[in-house]
């Protein structure tokens, strides 16, 4: 049983299926900056492999011709300069649970809107290690496109070549989070962080890297994170659609509180935004792929006729551009919600939210981004 060595998990977890574990992050832990370690959303394929201690870890690196160079956990931390990166890694699959509400089935874990955390990351630049292991960034032979990499327990993906070594794209291959050595279920002792890109390119237990002119051939590389149209069956073409890498936008309330008139002097919230009456205030993170700021987050109290600008929260963010969510607030006041409060994040780019589903429809339930909407609490 391969599963028998799996490492105990915090209870607060919330969790989707456990052999393999994929747990996702309780609301209450998602409401901190840098999202704590025993509750940060685990995703396995399969178990998690059975390392020991980092002493005899071994990472391989082949060049396209072949070429191989060994590192040890002691190699990596000495000979190349450490860097620390604030960066979210996002599931693709995260609030798969509201396309299935929201259209119709999809398979896999049905992901509320915990499939999402944030971490400072420590570790050398893989584009450090690829140049000690021969590769010429300078004058890149046209036949290398992409950085493959393979996990101990036999997963496996890729990120295109440029990401890998662009010194502002912050890839890392990394051995600490948050300051503490990387539990097991995040990769122990070493995985790959890409920020900006979907958290499945993140390949965990890392220990092969392989430069080629091709994709890896792994199922999660060549079909599982993959977009389909609302058109298509279950039975795609496969090679038909692009492997997904960076994220779009993305935006999620996690905390909706209710506070009555007499206990407004308890809430600087509601006195920024000046209410005297019955208020709510909501809370939330907001998140964009490739680096790209969230510059603003907008709230409907009435289904999306009318919005707000939430207030986003100023983070000291580690790293060349935007990896990490921004968490916003808002306080409205009780009278204005109907229904459903709505939230839709911008991006610098000026890239928003779908407004519902069925547009982005796909069967397995990627990328699951239309405005999240949650019912107003009854007046207490
Ligand atoms: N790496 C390995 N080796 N095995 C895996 O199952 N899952 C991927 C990625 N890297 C996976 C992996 C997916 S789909 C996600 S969402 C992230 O790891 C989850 O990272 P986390 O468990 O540290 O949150
Ligand atoms: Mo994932």
């Amino acid at each position: 049983d391969p599963f028998s060595t799996d490492p105990e998990r915090d209870k607060a977890l919330i969790v989707r299926s456990s052999r393999p574990m994929n747990a996702e992050t309780p609301a209450s832990a998602l409401q901190a900056y840098l999202t704590p370690v025993n509750t940060f959303y685990v995703r396995n394929h399969l178990w998690v492999p059975d390392l020991g201690n980092e002493d005899g870890y071994r990472l391989t690196v082949e060049m396209i011709d072949g070429e191989e160079k060994q590192y040890s956990m002691k190699d990596l931390r000495e000979k190349f300069k450490q860097h620390t990166i604030t960066a979210t890694l996002q599931c693709s699959g995260n609030r798969r649970a509201h396309m299935t509400a929201g259209s119709r089935q999809t398979n896999g874990l049905q992901w509320d809107v915990g499939a999402i955390g944030t971490a400072e990351w420590t570790g050398v630049r893989l584009r450090d290690v690829l140049i000690d292991a021969g590769l010429d960034v300078v004058n890149l032979d046209e036949d290398v496109q992409h950085a493959q990499f393979a996990g101990a327990e036999a997963y496996g993906a890729s990120i295109p070549v440029d990401k890998a070594i662009d010194p502002r794209g912050d890839v890392l291959l990394a051995f600490e989070m948050n300051g503490q050595p990387l539990p097991r279920d995040h990769g122990f002792p070493l995985r790959v962080l890409v920020p900006g890109h979907v958290a499945a390119r993140s390949v965990k237990w890392v220990n092969k890297i392989t430069m080629s002119g091709e994709e890896s051939t792994s199922q999660w590389q060549r079909r599982d994170y993959k977009c389909f149209g609302p058109n298509e069956g279950s039975n795609p073409d496969w090679d038909s659609a692009r492997a997904i890498q960076e994220m779009p936008v993305q935006s999620a309330i996690t905390n909706v509180r209710q506070v009555p008139q007499d206990r407004l002097n308890n809430s600087k919230l509601a006195q920024v935004y000046g209410l005297e009456e019955d208020a709510i205030i909501l809370e939330g993170y907001a998140f964009s792929g490739g680096g790209r700021e969230i510059v603003r987050v907008d709230i409907s109290a009435d289904d999306g006729r009318t919005w707000r600008q939430a207030q986003l929260i100023e983070n000291d963010e580690k790293g060349a551009k935007a990896w990490s969510w921004k968490q916003w607030r808002i306080a409205l006041p009780r009278r204005e919600a109907m229904r459903y409060f709505c939230v839709k994040a911008i991006d610098e780019a000026y890239n928003t939210q779908p407004e519902s589903f069925e547009a982005h429809y796909n069967f397995r339930g990627n990328l699951a981004s239309g405005w999240h909407r949650v019912p107003v609490p009854k007046s207490t």
